[in-house]
């Protein structure tokens, strides 16, 4: 609670506190919970580190209704206007930093089953962080985190989806809820679906082959043909499978096998493969 005080007055336009936080029992939730919602928020990232810093407990998920300062990879924005669902979950995962890429995997695949089970849209994964259907990105997700030499402090995982977006309120190739199913969801419910099968799924954090197969088994672009571009390289090719780091197979154009470990994938039009 002081703590949240504190952010509140460092930033009093940015940071309103606009619910009690509070903790959720552990069987209403699954686990204990506890649930900052907040009207503006620059990042629930941010918040979510700064309470990452400050010694939060695990499970401290972090709401608002809009972003300022949105973000998603390497210093790209993430629009984020009223209508969609924004937020962050605090976790302390007892993991090696080396581990710490297979998180986001996790994520991707208990939002996409999540969000699939509530409204039995198809929704697909596109390397390596996107949620996407077959018209446009739905979502995405960003995991930052604080490591000590090879043990994680803490993570955070933020999660980005288009709710009740209309079409005009979205950035270029994006896609909301709203637009796909013709319905508007509560944000609570699917933030809750989202928590509770990320819990669930987090049983498996050993098992990171698992949570590849199922990653790959869900993937848009397996095996399509894409274009991948990682700082000035562009290179196309088939995407042929993931290892357990979440490092893509490629079998490019001219057949060599490039592995590729960062970089942004379009799926190009002509589909052979
Ligand atoms: C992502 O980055 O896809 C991760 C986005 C994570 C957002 C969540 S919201 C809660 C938490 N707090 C934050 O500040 N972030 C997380 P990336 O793969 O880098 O994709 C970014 C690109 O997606 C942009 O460059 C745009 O092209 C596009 N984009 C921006 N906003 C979008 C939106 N609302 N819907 C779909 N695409 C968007």
């Amino acid at each position: 609670m002081e703590t949240l005080q504190r952010l509140d007055a460092a930033s009093p336009d940015q940071c309103r506190l606009t619910l009690k936080p509070k903790t959720i029992p552990a069987d209403a939730w699954r686990v204990p919970l506890r649930l900052l919602k907040y009207k503006t928020l620059e990042s629930t990232n941010t918040t979510a580190y700064q309470l990452g810093e400050r010694g939060s407990p695990e499970w401290t998920v972090v709401v608002a209704d809009r972003q300022t300062k949105g973000r998603g990879r390497n210093k790209n924005k993430w629009e984020s206007v009223k209508g969609g669902l924004w937020f962050s979950i605090l976790l302390r995962p007892r993991i090696s930093s080396a581990k710490l890429s297979i998180l986001q995997f996790l994520a991707a695949n208990a939002t996409r089953q999540a969000l699939e089970d509530e409204t039995r849209l198809k929704i697909q994964l596109k390397w390596p962080n996107d949620l996407v259907t077959n018209r446009g990105k739905l979502g995405g997700i960003l995991v930052e985190s604080k490591t000590t030499v090879d043990k994680v402090a803490f993570a955070v995982i933020g999660i980005g989806i288009n709710l009740n977006q209309r079409q005009d309120a979205l950035p270029k190739g994006a896609v909301s809820l709203l637009r796909e199913t013709r319905t508007r969801y509560e944000r609570l419910r699917l933030l809750r679906a989202i928590v509770h099968t990320t819990a669930t799924k987090l049983d498996d954090l050993d098992k990171p082959s698992s949570i590849m197969k199922e990653w790959w088994r869900n993937c848009i672009h397996r095996p399509f043909h894409v274009q991948i571009t990682c700082h000035n390289e562009t290179v196309s090719g088939i995407t042929r499978s993931i290892d357990e780091e979440g490092t893509l197979l490629l079998e490019t154009d001219d057949h060599k096998v490039r592995r590729i470990s960062e970089g942004t994938l379009r799926l190009l039009d002509d589909q052979s493969g």
